[in-house]
């Protein structure tokens, strides 16, 4: 008996070693656990072959960080820490794939790319957060979809780019790699637009009631961008339009239509602004010739400084008998900026190109699409909703609350799936606190269905507890669900 129970103990203590090895989130692909330990507080050296110096920095620093005796050695060592880019490695691994090899002597990152790098070193810094001692391991990770988002509502309530920048640093640690900003609604304008400065000068100087006015110039917006893009986020811009658009109605009264029909004025008229939350009940004038010059003049302008491909144009909760017509010319305009347009779900409704990007929020998935699509079903990712019923400040329209196993909602196999998106909107969402809490942890459940080949809700809240002291460290405010053990 007396044995029995050692050996109990024994492999109970194995499971709970081997969870904690294995913490990672997003899951990878393959992971082979080897005998030993790394010390990190004895690298010796740091090699790369990378050429790039945001990464080597990040990767000197991460090392020098666990140990102040890291010499960097320009060839390589059988000994500390390498990150070794080989372009051979493409057709295993991948654009955003790496493989790490942890042996007591050394910790080895290869990869394809610089993204590939990058990620090794998201690992790395996860495993070293949960141990003082890394585990010697083998892993082979590649992401199951491209598209792993975030979007944020800045035009209810502006988030500037210092909160943008946070979040871009969270988003990389779990391998998120797109940043969908939800720039124009009826209650703000938030980014400048040289040809059209009323929609800044005007347009963005209110916001819905509580919440904060403002805007991103356009060299903040490419700042922004070049962070991004070194955490390797792409930036994709959303003006919402035809609906949506009440912030530059009420700048510019040449988009309205004669009597300014195109507005319910018992709600609000120009060149008041609105500070409310109700939807639908303004749109661009569509028989007016100007309003596709406008649309022409915004979309150039973003194209030239957006570094990324996309361009996203909205189009949702809008009737009007013009609206197909309206979707197929901003279509084929952010095509012809080169471009790819990315609008919601309603703009397949037109004749729209092949090449424009759906993007789902009703509750059900589509049957058939023929264009790529995302997913952002509202009853899963609309993380302005609750963590639980009741929590105040929040919406309700969609579902009760999103709980973590919600949140944790699998992917169907769809060959035009591009990926996910979990968005949050900002009516009742109005500091960062508020922010932190509803995206963390659910944002990290969007990212491993987004990475993860295999998922298993279970194995996820199990190692989602070892992430209390990261999320700690990184100053986020999250919502610690009652159903995690948190470490
Ligand atoms: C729906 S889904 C919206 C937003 C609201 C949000 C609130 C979609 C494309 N539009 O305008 O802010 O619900 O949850």
């Amino acid at each position: 008996m007396k044995y029995f129970s050692l050996a109990i103990l024994i492999i109970i203590s194995f499971f709970a070693h081997s969870q904690r090895q294995v913490a990672l989130i997003p899951y990878p692909e393959h992971i082979q656990s080897d005998s030993g330990f790394h010390d990190l507080e004895k690298l010796s050296f740091f090699y790369t072959n990378l050429e790039e110096p945001f990464l080597t920095d990040e990767l000197n620093r991460f090392s020098r960080s666990y140990s102040t005796a890291v010499r960097i050695s320009y060839e390589l060592q059988n000994s500390g820490l390498e990150a070794i880019q080989d372009t051979l490695l493409l057709d295993s691994l991948g654009a955003e794939g790496y493989v790490i090899k942890i042996t007591s002597r050394k910790i080895s990152i290869k990869a394809a790319t610089r993204q590939g790098i990058f990620y090794g070193l998201q690992s790395i810094k996860q495993l070293a957060a949960f141990h003082k001692q890394i585990p010697c391991m083998t892993i082979l990770d590649r992401p199951r979809f491209t598209w792993r988002g975030s979007m944020i509502d800045l035009a209810r309530s502006f988030y500037g780019a210092e909160y943008l920048k946070k979040h871009i640093d969270r988003m990389a640690l779990y391998k998120m790699n797109r940043l969908h900003l939800h720039l124009t609604d009826d209650q703000g304008w938030r980014i400048e637009i040289k040809s059209w400065p009323k929609l800044t000068s005007h347009g963005s100087r209110s916001a819905v009631e509580g919440g904060n006015a403002g805007y991103m110039t356009q060299s903040e917006y490419l700042d922004l961008q070049e962070y991004a893009h070194l955490r390797n986020v792409v930036i994709i811009p959303e003006i919402d339009m035809p609906g949506h658009v009440y912030a530059a109605l009420a700048s510019y009264d040449e988009l309205n239509c004669v009597d300014q029909k195109n507005i319910n004025l018992d709600i609000q008229s120009p060149p008041d602004l609105y500070g409310g939350t109700e939807v639908g009940w303004n749109k661009l004038c569509l028989s007016n010739p100007r309003v596709y010059q406008f649309t022409g003049e915004v979309m150039r302008e973003l194209a030239g400084i957006t570094k990324g491909p996309y361009l996203h144009l909205g189009g949702d909760e809008i009737e009007d008998s013009l609206y197909e017509q309206f979707v197929e010319k901003a279509d084929s305009i952010v095509r012809g900026l080169n471009k790819i347009p990315v609008g919601w779900e309603e703009v397949l409704k037109g004749e729209v190109s092949s090449e424009l990007i759906g993007q789902f929020w009703h509750e059900s998935l589509p049957d058939t699409v023929n264009n790529l699509w995302i997913m952002s079903l509202c009853s899963h990712f609309y993380l302005d909703h609750p963590n639980y019923s009741g929590q105040p400040h929040t919406q309700d329209w969609c579902t009760e609350s999103i709980d973590l196993s919600d949140a944790y909602f699998d992917a169907p196999d769809h060959p035009k799936l591009m990926g996910v998106e979990a968005a949050i909107w900002t009516e009742f969402v109005h500091d960062e606190d508020k922010m932190d809490n509803l995206l963390w942890p659910r944002l990290c459940a969007t990212s491993e269905i987004g990475w993860s080949i295999q998922t298993d809700f279970e194995s996820f809240k199990n190692r989602l507890a070892f992430h209390a002291d990261l999320f700690e460290s990184m100053n986020i405010q999250y919502h610690r669900f009652e159903s995690v053990t948190w470490k």
